[in-house]
């Protein structure tokens, strides 16, 4: 008898949280009002088990990770978002950093000869950084590396530079594509509901269009991710609807590769005084986004974000990737009280992370395509490694 068996024999269980057990064992969809009984209602287990039962039904034990490194052009913003640790005002211009082209081609330089096959880019929105600005920039680092999959911005820059060049959504995503860009991180959607966004993302881009430009990209072939900053004044209503317009859009185009929840951090920001949500509520969070976005492929945890530990926990509450190797220069989290203040970790590391919680580690490239299996790897001090052990089934 399985986990899952255990659960629906489980007298215990009120009619909602049955229903919702026997619709996971028949790979039935959830629906809304039974997203937000889960939220309201479910246990850490009980919801971790059908979670695990999903994570485990698609990928088995693998665990994913790809080798990338961050770009962050400036952390000065035109944007005040309450939540925002990161960014600096203009008026308070000589706090951050405005990188030239130069800098950063020479940044891409470093990874010359790292086996990384990802550059993720991101950061603040200032006008010199625009169309022509990054337009420039893909194709310079493409004419650089190649190889080196460029997964870029988001609709918040978008929206923000095809308004400035008078460019649709369309002719926009379309002149990125031509230059280089391959596929859409998954920042900026915040929380989408307008209650919550307008009080903590005032001005930028909405959430029907962060959801319209994914849906244009998706429509042109591509890929992209998909996130949620949660844990801090939305309710459980907000997340449903947030999960739930993601559902929709990938019923519709099938381009969400990845959903990675962002946990709110409270460190020097408009927001300080919003307490932290707990490591239970992350991993709820976790299991219950696995068990409604049932079209989602992958459910990513983000460990500079949330540490080492609740990322190895994560593994066991729906998740099947883990974010950031090699050296993750991203600022956002350690700027915002992460646990980890200078998150690297080697691939030799992060695998190790990854087995000793009886996981199968695969670096993939972004597209999910497998760049190495390490089922069979040892390592020069990983002698006592003797393959994975199964957890024993409950009789
Ligand atoms: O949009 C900013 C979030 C996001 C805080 O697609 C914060 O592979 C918590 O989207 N507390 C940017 N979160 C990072 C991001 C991302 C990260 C890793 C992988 C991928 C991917 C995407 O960071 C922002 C915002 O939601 N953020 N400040 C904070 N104080
Ligand atoms: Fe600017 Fe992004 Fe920070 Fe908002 S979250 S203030 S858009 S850098």
């Amino acid at each position: 008898m399985n986990h899952l068996s255990v659960l629906l024999n489980d007298t215990s269980l009120d009619s909602t949280l049955r229903t919702i057990a026997e619709k996971v064992s028949k790979q039935e969809r959830i629906t809304e009002e039974e997203g937000l009984y889960l939220f309201e209602n479910a246990s850490l287990s009980y919801v971790g088990t059908l979670a695990n039962h999903i994570r485990e039904q698609k990928h088995g034990n693998k665990t994913y990770f790809n080798r990338n490194f961050h770009l962050e052009p400036t952390n000065i913003c035109l944007y005040t978002c309450t939540f925002c640790s990161y960014s600096r005002l203009i008026k308070k211009r000589s706090e951050g950093w405005e990188y030239t082209m130069d800098e950063m081609l020479d940044m891409i330089k470093k990874y010359d000869n790292e086996p990384v096959t990802e550059v993720h880019i991101v950061g603040g929105v200032l006008p010199q950084y625009d169309l022509q600005f990054y337009t420039d920039l893909f194709e310079k680092i493409k004419a650089h590396r190649p190889d080196l999959h460029i997964k870029a911005l988001t609709p918040v820059e978008y929206h923000y530079i095809f308004k400035k060049g008078k460019v649709s959504y369309e002719e926009g995503m379309k002149m990125m594509k031509e230059a280089g860009l391959d596929s859409m991180p998954g920042g900026g959607a915040e929380i989408f509901h307008p209650e919550i966004r307008d009080q903590i993302a005032g001005g930028k881009c909405s959430g029907d269009e962060w959801l319209r430009i994914h849906e244009i990209w998706h429509e042109l072939g591509h890929r992209s991710n998909a996130t949620m900053l949660y844990g801090h004044i939305e309710n459980y209503n907000h997340r449903i609807h947030h999960l739930e317009e993601l559902r929709k859009l990938q019923d519709k185009t099938g381009g969400f590769q990845t959903f990675i929840p962002l946990k709110f951090r409270n460190k020097d920001n408009q927001m300080s005084h919003v307490k932290e949500s707990t490591t239970v509520e992350d991993l709820r969070n976790y299991a219950i986004s696995r068990i409604y976005l049932d079209n989602f492929g992958h459910i990513k945890s983000y460990w500079p974000m949330i540490g080492r530990t609740t990322a190895q926990l994560s593994l066991a509450f729906g998740v099947d990737d883990l974010d950031g190797t090699i050296d993750d220069t991203t600022k956002i989290y350690s700027m915002a009280g992460s646990e980890e203040q200078n998150p690297a970790l080697s691939t030799e590391q992060l695998v190790k992370l990854i087995r000793n919680v009886g996981r199968q580690a695969i670096e993939r490239d972004t597209l999910y395509n497998v760049v190495t299996d390490f089922k069979d790897v040892v390592f020069e001090d990983d002698k006592h490694f003797k393959g994975y052990v199964s957890l024993p089934v409950v009789k």
